[in-house]
């Protein structure tokens, strides 16, 4: 472990994936890991459905509400926009900041749902940008079987299959944009210790904090 008093911030480390792939159980898998071994961490979840704007996202994923696609995929963005300051001070005085989803997810089911790809981009652009993300990726038959998956609005083979695809384009965006080394695809399947153990072996070195400034997402 590097030296507490160093002057690295924290990592910045985004977990994403389609519906019921483990992902929230390896978020706090790793931040409970991470704060075992004395670092500091947080969670951040997306959507965060605590504010105003995140209340509004959450009746419609549950289907109380409905909205045009553009509309959602703004305040899907504009949820992370609210958290934005936070994480970046956070990441500034040295805790690293775990994501479950973040703007990728928002690219990815908004252009499956058919809205153009670089109109579902934009909105996020200049946020800050994650030094690792984990992309999990289970067989949709092992997904589609795990409790609750049908409860919410995507929650269907199609858009998930549709998802799927999407991600896979916004894989090469991150990596063209901003390198190979910041999105690396997990595989998912086995038990959630072989997985967890899996991620911890990706993080690495970053989770002991990073050199360089925080960069901006799609700049
Ligand atoms: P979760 O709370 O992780 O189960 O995510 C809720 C659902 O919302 C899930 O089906 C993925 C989807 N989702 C997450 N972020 C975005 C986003 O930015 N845009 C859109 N359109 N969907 C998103």
């Amino acid at each position: 472990m590097s030296d507490p008093s160093s002057s690295r911030r924290g990592a910045f480390i985004v977990f994403e994936g389609l519906d019921r792939c483990g992902k929230s159980t390896q978020v706090s898998k790793l931040v409970e890991r991470l704060e075992r071994e004395g670092r500091k961490a947080r969670l951040q979840k997306f959507p965060d459905r605590t504010t105003a704007i995140g209340k509004m996202i959450d009746a419609y994923l549950q289907s109380k509400a409905e909205m045009d696609d553009h509309a959602i995929h703004l305040l899907f963005s504009a949820n992370r926009w609210e958290c934005a300051a936070a994480i970046k001070k956070d990441l500034e005085s040295g805790i690293t900041v775990i994501a479950d989803r973040y703007a990728f997810s928002g690219i990815a089911f908004s252009a499956a749902k058919g809205l153009p790809f670089d109109f579902c981009l934009q909105p996020d652009t200049s946020l800050p940008l994650p030094d690792l993300t984990l992309y999990l990726t289970l067989p949709q038959e092992v997904a589609s079987q795990r409790s609750q998956f049908g409860e919410e609005r995507y929650e269907t083979i199609s858009m998930q299959q549709a998802t799927r695809e999407q991600f896979a384009l916004v894989a090469q965006q991150v990596t063209s944009r901003h390198g190979e080394s910041k999105w690396t695809q997990v595989d998912a399947s086995g038990t959630i210790e072989q997985v967890a153990d899996r991620i911890w072996g990706l993080v690495g070195e970053i989770a002991d904090g990073i050199e360089g400034d925080i960069g901006r997402l799609w700049v």
